[in-house]
């Protein structure tokens, strides 16, 4: 490793959802002892960093993402005391700690809501944003929740609407309230002093609503499946990524700054990387997430397209990529890629997550290839399930228990306990004490590549050069610092593919360093590479 190894751009992050990760208690709900536990099997992954879904209290209509206080834990995950033990416990093995704040909306049972919904003069009515309905009784403005209806919600007691981009009971703040701006940050100084590292902001990108709460436009019609969907079919410019988010954002990383180095990764509400891209650099955040990811099928240029758009929107300024191939919000990339259980292209996916320039992001039980649990409409716990059933069947699927081993709850919680969402079925051979002993299993390819990464710093921070623009079947592309040049190429089919090498890629010697399908391979050279069925190769010049 170089000296300048830096965390949050060379490392790994691994994101944990604290429900479903290890219940120390045996109330079937995860929490942070059970993580804390947890610490060892992390290190030996491999991964730098935890980014922690919200622990606070909450009364999870949304599962954590409402929050009723930002500056506690709620009892059902432990106490500030075991959030002490756990970074303590990180820290002493190398391990940051990212939080994720949840700020741009609370629960409705935050005590500033409770309070502002009171009377009209309440002094936390300026809170939140509430507007009267016009004479008709309609909304103030046209603006939808993405999770569906109206994003207007009536309080009798007073008449007057308040907005909610996600659940009514998740009503936004208005940020452009002095006072609730000061709390905000510092809610990140509060954390900041208990040690954290870092925090994901959701959706960070919506705060600042336009002042006037102007109607959105139309969207461009576009053929796209999504615009089915009212909230796609207008264009966000009034209640998202308006201008007057920048000033937050620096002096937010002024802050930031202060306390040493605090990351800070921003979820890019509802725009793509072109929206990520903006909001990325020194005086702003460290990165914002870019999901292009989370959408290609299953093709070499579909990467390569997601890849390009990055590196491009990125060449030139100071700002770092990011991958990711899941997160809670999403099905399992073992879902959306695997056929039945065979990891083929799961190793395959892992090997281009940690070979490309940005930072690999990586979703708890990703590197064991859990699928998601397939839901009936009795289990459903996400209300977006339960309210569009069977048009959306919501998110539980992606966020069932940690299989941890074949015992009955799969080690995540004793054998006796009911768990808030069922273990997937495939548990007993699927788990990560099995996979440890199985020197081929996706776990150990997961080990071996994040070691890789490690070992050659070319693979993190060396420049991005493509070998193709992507076929079908073939993505290929070098990774090169001033030390070496490392050649990757995977073979997206279930056939041999060739790749074809120009000038001097094809009159160099190529020796293996990494296969995900053959544990050898004669040194190499000449103009067409032969990859194997749903390989991911990695080179390296003979000197
Ligand atoms: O997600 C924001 C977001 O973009 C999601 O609404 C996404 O569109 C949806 O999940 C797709 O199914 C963040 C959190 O990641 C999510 O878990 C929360 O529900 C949401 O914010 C509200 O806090």
């Amino acid at each position: 490793m170089t000296d300048n190894f830096i965390w949050w751009r060379d490392g790994i992050i691994y994101q944990i959802y604290p429900r479903s990760f290890a219940d120390s208690n045996g109330d079937g709900v995860g929490d942070l002892d059970g993580i804390t536990h947890k610490l060892d099997y992390l290190k030996d992954l491999g991964v730098d960093a935890l980014w922690l879904s919200p622990i606070y209290p909450s009364p999870d209509v949304d599962f954590g993402y409402d929050v009723a206080n930002y500056l506690d834990v709620d009892p059902k995950f432990g106490s500030l005391e075991s959030f002490d033990r756990l970074v303590k416990a990180a820290h002493e093995r190398g391990l940051r700690i990212v939080l994720d704040l949840v700020l741009n909306h609370t629960s409705d049972q935050h005590p500033w809501f409770v309070e502002s919904r009171k009377s009209k003069d309440n002094p936390y009515r300026d809170y939140y944003l509430w507007r009267d309905p016009q004479p008709d009784g309609e909304a103030p403005n046209n603006w939808l929740s993405i999770f569906g209806g109206d994003g207007w919600e009536l309080d009798p007691e007073t008449g007057q609407m308040y907005f909610h981009m996600f659940y009514k009971e998740q009503p936004d703040v208005n940020w452009r309230n002095p006072a609730v701006r000061q709390y905000m940050l510092d809610v990140f100084k509060f954390w900041m002093e208990r040690g954290v590292d870092g925090f994901r902001l959701d959706v960070f990108n919506a705060y600042y609503k336009h002042p006037d709460l102007l109607d959105n436009p139309p969207a461009r019609l576009r053929l796209d499946p999504m615009m089915l969907a009212p909230f796609f079919r207008q264009n966000h410019i009034n209640d998202t990524d308006n201008p007057d988010m920048i000033p937050l954002l620096n002096d937010l990383r002024a802050i930031l700054d202060a306390g040493g180095e605090t990351y800070a990764v921003g979820e890019t509400f509802i725009g793509g990387a072109d929206v990520a891209a903006r909001y990325i650099g020194r005086d702003k955040l460290h990165a914002a997430f870019n999901f292009d990811f989370l959408k290609c099928g299953w093709w070499g240029h579909a990467f390569f397209k997601a890849i390009d758009k990055w590196e491009k929107l990125l060449d030139g300024v100071d700002a770092w990529p990011n991958y990711v191939l899941n997160n809670h919000d999403n099905p399992r990339s073992a879902t959306r890629y695997a056929h039945g259980e065979d990891d083929q292209r799961l190793k395959l996916a892992a090997a281009l997550l940690f070979t490309l320039r940005g930072t690999p992001f990586i979703y708890y039980g990703e590197e064991i290839g859990m699928r998601d649990i397939p839901l009936t409409r009795d289990m459903v716990k996400d209300p977006i399930g339960k309210r569009f059933w069977p048009l959306m069947k919501g998110r539980d699927g992606c966020r069932a228990p940690m299989q941890w081993s074949a015992e009955p709850n799969a080690g995540f919680s004793p054998p006796h306990a009911e768990t808030w969402l069922p273990v997937h079925a495939n548990y007993p051979k699927r788990n990560v004490l099995a996979q440890q002993a199985e020197p081929g299993s996706l776990l150990n390819w997961y080990r071996r590549v994040i070691a890789l990464r490690r070992q050659h710093a070319a693979l993190r921070t060396g420049k991005f050069v493509p070998v193709t623009r992507g076929t079908n079947f073939v993505l290929a592309y070098q990774r090169q610092n001033e030390d070496e040049t490392l050649l990757i190429a995977f073979n997206f089919s279930g056939n041999r593919q060739n790749l074809a090498l120009e000038d001097d890629l094809a009159s160099q010697t190529w020796e293996m360093l990494l296969s995900s399908t053959r544990s050898a391979m004669v040194p190499f050279s000449g103009a067409s590479l032969s990859l194997e069925p749903n390989e991911a190769l990695i080179l390296r010049p003979v000197k």
